[in-house]
This record gives structure tokens, C-alpha cells and sequence, in this order.
């Protein structure tokens, strides 16, 4: 008897779960088509494109192939790859960046990443690292004659746990999210569900670490003020955007949620406006419970003047996923929009 109990008891509790999860994260939301000029699919990327960052120059880094609990992947036996792109040029394409050797490339699989320029102009690139889904912190230095990284140094920590994404303050030094506090898909979509709230904001730096914010529901993309003065971290779960004041010491203080009606992913700024761009899921359910035949939705949002007591938001791109699905992070450079996604594509566009 009790066997069969058992299967009935967590069919109901399951259903009972994705009946919660519709309503909280609105499964019927669907996006109106936008599209700014001239849009076009990077070749060479099919695989997710989880995160951007942009050096100064135009050169971009992508990471690609990201495999993670409760996620589609389209290549689940594929290692991840760091894809770099010139944004200067006028047909940009993108270039497999080689890893050296001594890094266990096999198991690679890249998450959120961040770039960090050191006084004598070294670019180091971090990555969030999920092996064997553990989560470990990569620090590479970027050759940009030999168009490869060099794998310099993991980190590991008992706080370090499912990071999502970092943000690189100086040597070794960073912001990370951890977006669940369990790691078995099923308890982080729970957790997620009946509002745990066991995630936070990490300062990680060879002399100290510490928790400097919590009260997120799951916290993910990260990003900084063009001043260094302000945090903004966007809750995926929550649909908001947290922006929070940077001490002398690292810690954060709270100054304002921006609430809206999409899961926002990840977050950047726009180095010539300091406009905040959000790469979003409009509607998490598709995400989650992936089918081909309807799948995730992209949408893209420009905040402006974030500070200020009524910020500007408008949608820069929405496509319902026929084009591009499941868009997680957008940046702007010079009148340009790359859009990556978690596993599928990614787009380029003009503004
Ligand atoms: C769900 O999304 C639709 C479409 O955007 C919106 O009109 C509605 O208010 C949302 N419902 C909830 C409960 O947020
Ligand atoms: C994406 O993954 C599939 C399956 O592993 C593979 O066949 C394809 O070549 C990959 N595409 C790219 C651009 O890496
Ligand atoms: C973008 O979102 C992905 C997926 O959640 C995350 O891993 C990554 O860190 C984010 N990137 C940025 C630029 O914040
Ligand atoms: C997406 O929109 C296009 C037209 O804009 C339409 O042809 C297609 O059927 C739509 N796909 C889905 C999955 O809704
Ligand atoms: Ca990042
Ligand atoms: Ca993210």
C-alpha cells in the first residue's frame, strides 16, 4: 500500500506545485512584437549565450552551453565555450576562444561572467563555473593576440554556492548571487515557489567574505553604476530589480525595488547613457516546462534614470520565441544591441 501512497502523494504535491507556479510567476503572460532595426542571428551560436560582457574596445565576451537543474539545454554533452565578438565591426562573428591547458575543459560550463582590467591594462575574465554542477569561480587572463584564456586560479567557498552571476570589483575581489539555496532541480523550484528566501548577495575578497544583502526570492543578474556607487541585482522569481548603495566596506544598503511584470535575468548598464538594460523571461512557466512547439518568449527592457523617483521603462525587443527564446541578458554598444539567451541563439541589432 504505503508504495503506492507514496508515488500519489508527490504526483499531488507536484501538480500542486506547477498550479502555485503559474499563478505566482503568471503563465499567461504573452509579449506584443518589438523590434528595433536591422536584426540579425550571430552565426555560430546555437547553444545559449548566458551571458555578455563587453570590454570597453567593443570586444565581447559570450558564454555559451550552459547546463543547469530544471533548464533545457540543446547540447547537453557539448562542454561550454567562451565565444568572443568584435563589436566594431560591421559584420561581426564570433570566434571560439581556446582554453589552456591544465583546465579541465571537458567538464566546463560556463554560467554568469565578468570582466576586470587590471592598472597595466591585463583583462582577466571571471566565470562562473558549474562542474559536475558544483559552482566554482574561474579567473582567466584574456590573450588577445592568441585569442585564448589562461586559466589562472579557481576559487571555491562554502558560500559559493549555485552563483548565478559575479560582478568583479578588483583583484579577487567580487559581488556573486546565489540564486537557490538547494541545488536538486526540485527543491530549488519549491524554494522558489513558497518563498524561502535562503539566497543573498556575497562579497567574496581573499581577506574577507561575507553576506551583504538578502531578502530576494532568487537573485541573478548583477551589475554596477557607471559612478561605482550602486548595485542594481535583479530577482528572477520576485520580477524586480533590487538598486542598493555600496559602502566604503563592501556592505550594501537598500535603497529602492523597481517592480515590473517580467522574471528579469540579467543585468546591464549602458556605458554611454548609464540606462540599466534587462534581459527578461516574460513568462517563466515556458522556461520551465520546456516545449519546442510554444516555447519562451524573449523580451528586452531600457530603463532610464533608475535613480530618480519615476524611472522610464521601455521594451527595446520582444519576440514570442519564434526568433529568439528565452532571452537572459542584452547589451548596448554604440547604437548597437546584442541579446544572448540561456540556450538558444543570439541576436544583434542596431538601435
Ligand atoms: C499577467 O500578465 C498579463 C499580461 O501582461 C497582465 O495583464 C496581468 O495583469 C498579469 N497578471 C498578474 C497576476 O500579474
Ligand atoms: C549545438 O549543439 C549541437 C548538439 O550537440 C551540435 O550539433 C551543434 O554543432 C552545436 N552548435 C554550435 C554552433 O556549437
Ligand atoms: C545572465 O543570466 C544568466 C542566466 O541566469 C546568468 O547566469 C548570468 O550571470 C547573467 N549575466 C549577466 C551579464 O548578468
Ligand atoms: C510567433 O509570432 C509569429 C508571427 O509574429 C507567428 O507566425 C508564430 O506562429 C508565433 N509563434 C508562437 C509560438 O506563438
Ligand atoms: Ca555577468
Ligand atoms: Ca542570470
Amino acid at each position: 500500500m504505503g508504495k503506492l501512497v507514496v508515488p500519489t502523494l508527490l504526483g499531488a504535491a507536484l501538480a500542486l506545485i506547477v498550479a502555485f507556479g503559474r499563478q505566482k510567476l503568471n503563465a499567461s503572460r504573452e509579449v506584443e512584437p518589438v523590434e528595433p532595426g536591422n536584426c540579425q542571428l550571430i552565426e555560430g551560436i546555437e547553444n545559449g549565450s548566458e551571458d555578455i560582457d563587453v570590454l570597453p574596445s567593443g570586444l565581447a565576451f559570450i558564454s555559451s552551453g550552459l547546463k543547469y537543474p530544471g533548464m533545457p539545454s540543446f547540447a547537453p554533452d557539448k562542454p561550454g565555450q567562451i565565444f568572443l565578438m568584435d563589436l566594431n565591426k560591421p559584420n561581426p562573428h564570433v570566434q571560439e576562444l581556446s582554453i589552456s591547458n591544465g583546465f579541465d575543459k571537458a567538464s566546463f560550463n560556463p554560467h554568469g561572467i565578468s570582466t576586470f582590467i587590471d592598472e597595466d591594462h591585463n583583462v582577466y575574465l571571471y566565470v562562473v563555473n558549474h562542474p559536475h554542477m558544483e559552482s566554482t569561480l574561474e579567473i582567466f587572463k584574456f590573450d588577445e593576440q592568441q585569442r585564448s584564456l589562461v586559466h589562472l586560479k579557481t576559487i571555491e567557498h562554502e558560500l559559493l554556492k549555485s552563483v548565478n552571476d559575479i560582478l568583479v570589483l578588483g583583484p579577487e575581489q567580487f559581488y556573486a548571487t546565489r540564486d537557490h539555496y538547494f541545488t536538486k532541480s526540485c527543491l530549488m523550484l519549491l524554494e522558489m515557489l513558497i518563498d524561502l528566501r535562503w539566497t543573498y548577495v556575497l562579497y567574496y575578497s581573499p581577506k574577507e567574505v561575507k553576506v551583504v544583502a538578502r531578502g530576494f526570492n532568487s537573485p541573478n543578474g548583477i551589475t554596477i553604476s557607471p559612478d561605482k556607487k550602486y548595485i542594481y541585482v535583479a530577482d528572477v522569481a520576485d520580477k524586480n530589480i533590487h538598486v542598493m548603495k555600496i559602502h566604503d566596506n563592501r556592505d550594501l544598503t537598500l535603497l529602492k525595488v523597481i517592480q515590473l511584470d517580467t522574471s528579469v535575468d540579467n543585468l546591464t548598464v549602458d556605458p554611454d547613457t548609464g540606462d540599466v538594460l534587462a534581459g527578461c523571461h516574460p513568462n517563466v512557466m515556458k522556461l520551465i516546462l520546456y516545449n519546442p512547439k510554444d516555447p519562451p518568449q524573449s523580451e528586452v527592457l531600457r530603463i532610464q534614470d533608475i535613480l530618480s523617483e519615476k524611472p522610464r521603462i521601455n521594451t527595446v525587443y520582444a519576440n514570442n520565441g519564434s526568433i529568439l527564446q528565452a532571452s537572459s541578458v542584452a547589451f548596448a554598444y554604440k547604437r548597437k544591441l546584442l541579446i544572448g539567451t540561456i540556450f538558444d541563439k543570439a541576436l544583434y541589432c542596431e538601435l
